[in-house]
């Protein structure tokens, strides 16, 4: 996969990017992530990126030309997405939900573009003629759509095939389940008098398949229970479930 990033702060990505999981992806060759400053894009002397808002109020927009041409160079570069429109992702409150659903589905691409607007926002004309898809990652204001790329980046780069090596498949990840994760405890099977619970210390392993199922269960029952909805359960899961409401 390749990733294209447009950004007034470019730095903003060396830290997530230069870490683990994602470094190891990129060293590995599994995705490529390149990251454009949209500054670069401007032709004026002062690299102006933004101006202020037609209709007046506080707070400076983003200039489109820059985006628009930064995008066309992006096209124009790289390996060809095999025939399909580039996905071109602004990210944005205004945006569809970003969750586990969406991130199988960007998964599935072979290129990515984010836009990662600033300020109070981007010309509108960049989500209507230019953005194929806006997202947002949750109903909470961020001072600009960097973190949000970061987070889309994160979640949909250990999807892709051969990211996770040794671990779990992502297949089996809560969310992808549908129900909350179980607890887990590493030793000291003691610590400060806090114990583990015994039918993890039995070596059972049917038994503690069971009871990991039923912790996952509780847990969602009491902390979001919307989620039940769309989980499949036993009929015993389910006795269990209106017990618990
Ligand atoms: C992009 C500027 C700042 C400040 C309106 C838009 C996503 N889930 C999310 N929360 N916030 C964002 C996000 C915020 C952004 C930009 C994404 C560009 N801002 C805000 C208040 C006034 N602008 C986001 N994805």
């Amino acid at each position: 996969m390749q990733i294209d990033i447009l950004t007034l702060f470019p730095e903003m990505f060396r830290g997530p990017f230069s870490e683990s999981i994602l470094e190891r992806a990129v060293e590995r060759g599994l995705v490529r992530v390149n990251i454009h400053n949209i500054r670069d894009f401007t032709h004026d002397r002062h690299h102006t990126t933004d101006d202020y808002a037609y209709g007046g109020g506080a707070g400076m927009v983003l200039k489109p030309e820059p985006i628009f041409e930064a995008v066309d160079k992006i096209r124009e570069s790289g390996a060809a997405d095999g025939g399909g429109e580039l996905p071109v992702i602004l990210l944005t409150p205004q945006g569809r939900l970003f969750g586990q659903e969406v991130a199988r589905e960007l998964a599935g691409r072979r290129r990515l573009v984010l836009i990662c607007g600033r300020y109070e926002g981007v010309d509108e004309r960049v989500g209507q003629y230019l953005a194929t898809d806006e997202i947002s990652i949750g109903d909470y204001v961020l001072t600009g759509g960097e973190i949000a790329a970061m987070v889309v980046i994160d979640a949909v780069v250990r999807l892709l095939p051969g990211v996770l090596g040794s671990e779990l498949s992502p297949l089996e990840d809560s969310h992808v389940a549908g129900l909350l994760e179980y607890p887990q405890y590493t030793r000291p099977p003691g610590y400060r008098g806090w114990t583990v619970p015994e039918i993890l210390l039995s070596g059972n392993h049917a038994q503690i398949a069971g009871w990991r199922r039923e912790q996952s269960i509780r847990r969602t029952c009491e902390r979001r229970p919307e989620l039940l909805d769309k989980v499949d359960l036993s009929p015993e899961e389910k006795r269990l479930v209106e017990e618990l409401r």
